[in-house]
Parts: structure tokens; C-alpha cells; sequence
């Protein structure tokens, strides 16, 4: 990375925020803390008392990151400026337009911005040997390793609860559950029909709805489970 795209991830630091989502990271457990070998806890949801911390949503992250002896990473401002795949995305070329970027297979891309560390790397757990790549799983937690250059490796995958990162249960995607109001009815319908017919699924779309070979993708052979699942009690 240069000094051209640092510096201007230093304005888009400096001016984002305000329009940012609350944070939907897990409160309760809570679920909201990622290792960093180097560097030590980070805290995903209680930016600025959550209203700025990280948010997950179907495509892109945005929201801080805090982390104790590092201070704030920047994950994205939440207006992505391209499309990857049929998906919203940042497109991660320079400094104007960075962030976390999820794949429909859950899998994570792109780069944060720590004020105090510089670049970190989502696609890093993917070319470690053997490969672990950063993912949101459908269970709702991350999993994987990111790497910042400054910092070294960012674990997600530590199994104790309290120490791995989660969406608020409401978040988690559920079976059949196409349109992610929390309820399996007849509304679901037309959002799975949408999907299949028009494509655009996120990873929450394929967790709910991918219910048969091929596997990562919406297809006719989904039909049959998909109406099975919303007729079962
Ligand atoms: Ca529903
Ligand atoms: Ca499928």
C-alpha cells in the first residue's frame, strides 16, 4: 500500500460515522471479542456505546472495531461503491472506497483501516498454510483469520464463547426463513422465488434457502426442500 491510499483511508476515518448502522453484534454472551495475537482483545460491538460499531449485513460490513491497545479499525462507512458478484461491495482498490466485503459463500474480503495499524487484511486467513480463510458462519459466528501487517494475525476462531465474534440471534439466518423476518410463511415465497429467478443471493439468502446439491447457490433442485421446509411446523 502507498502513502496516497493511507492517507486517504486517514479522510475516510475522519468522516465516516454518522449514517452508520447500529451494531448488530452479540451483547448477551457476549460474543464480541476477536484475538489478535500481537495486539490482544478487540471489541466488534460497544464503539461508541454500539451505535458505531460493527454492523453485518448481507454483503459488506461497516462500524469500528476497538481495540485496547491498538484503538479503532475501520471495517467500512456502509456505502459501498461497486458490485462483486451481484452484490453491493467496496470496491478495495484505493482508500476512497475500503471495507469488509461477504461473499454469498459467507467468506470474508477486503481490508479494514486501523488508525494506529494500518491495512488489515480479510483475505489473509485464505492464503495461510493450511488455508483458513475468514468467514461468516451460518450459525452467525465468525470464523478464520484476517492479517494486519502491523499486527500479525487476527484470530476468530477461539471456540470459548466470549471469545469469538457472533451476530445478535435475530440476525442468525434461519431455515426457509427467505425474507429474514424471523418467521416461516407464505411471505418467503416470493422472496426465494426473487432470488432464484433474479440472483443476488447473500450469505444469509444461502443459508436459509440452499437446501440442495449443488451446494453455495439458489437452483430448481431447491424448490422441493425449500416448499417442505415452509409446510413443516
Ligand atoms: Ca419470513
Ligand atoms: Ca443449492
Amino acid at each position: 500500500m502507498n502513502r496516497t491510499i493511507i492517507s486517504a483511508g486517514f479522510v475516510a476515518l475522519a468522516t465516516a460515522g454518522a449514517l452508520l448502522a447500529a451494531s448488530n453484534i452479540d451483547n448477551t454472551v457476549p460474543n464480541k471479542f476477536s484475538w489478535g495475537e500481537n495486539v490482544g482483545w478487540m471489541n466488534w460491538r460497544d464503539a461508541n456505546g454500539g451505535t458505531q460499531g460493527v454492523n453485518v449485513g448481507g454483503s459488506i460490513m461497516e462500524g469500528y472495531i476497538w481495540g485496547e491497545n491498538i484503538g479503532w479499525i475501520n471495517v467500512g462507512d456502509g456505502t459501498p461503491g461497486s458490485v462483486c458478484s451481484g452484490l453491493a461491495c467496496y470496491a478495495n482498490a484505493n482508500g476512497t472506497d475500503f471495507g469488509v466485503n461477504i461473499s454469498a459463500n459467507g467468506t470474508l474480503h477486503g481490508y479494514g483501516w486501523g488508525e494506529n495499524v494500518g491495512w488489515i487484511n480479510f483475505d489473509g486467513g485464505a492464503m495461510a498454510t493450511p488455508a483458513q480463510p475468514a468467514k461468516i458462519l451460518c450459525s452467525g459466528r465468525l470464523t478464520g483469520y484476517a492479517w494486519g501487517e502491523n499486527v500479525g494475525w487476527i484470530n476468530l476462531s477461539v471456540l470459548t464463547p466470549g471469545q469469538f465474534v457472533s451476530v445478535v440471534s435475530s440476525f442468525v439466518p434461519l431455515l426457509c426463513d427467505m425474507n429474514h423476518d424471523g418467521v416461516k410463511n407464505g411471505l418467503d415465497i416470493q422472496a426465494f422465488e426473487n432470488k432464484l429467478l433474479l440472483g443476488g443471493a447473500t450469505w444469509r439468502d444461502i443459508c436459509s434457502g440452499d437446501l440442495a446439491p449443488p451446494p453455495g447457490v439458489l437452483t430448481p433442485a431447491d424448490v422441493p426442500p425449500f416448499v417442505a421446509c415452509l409446510l413443516t411446523p
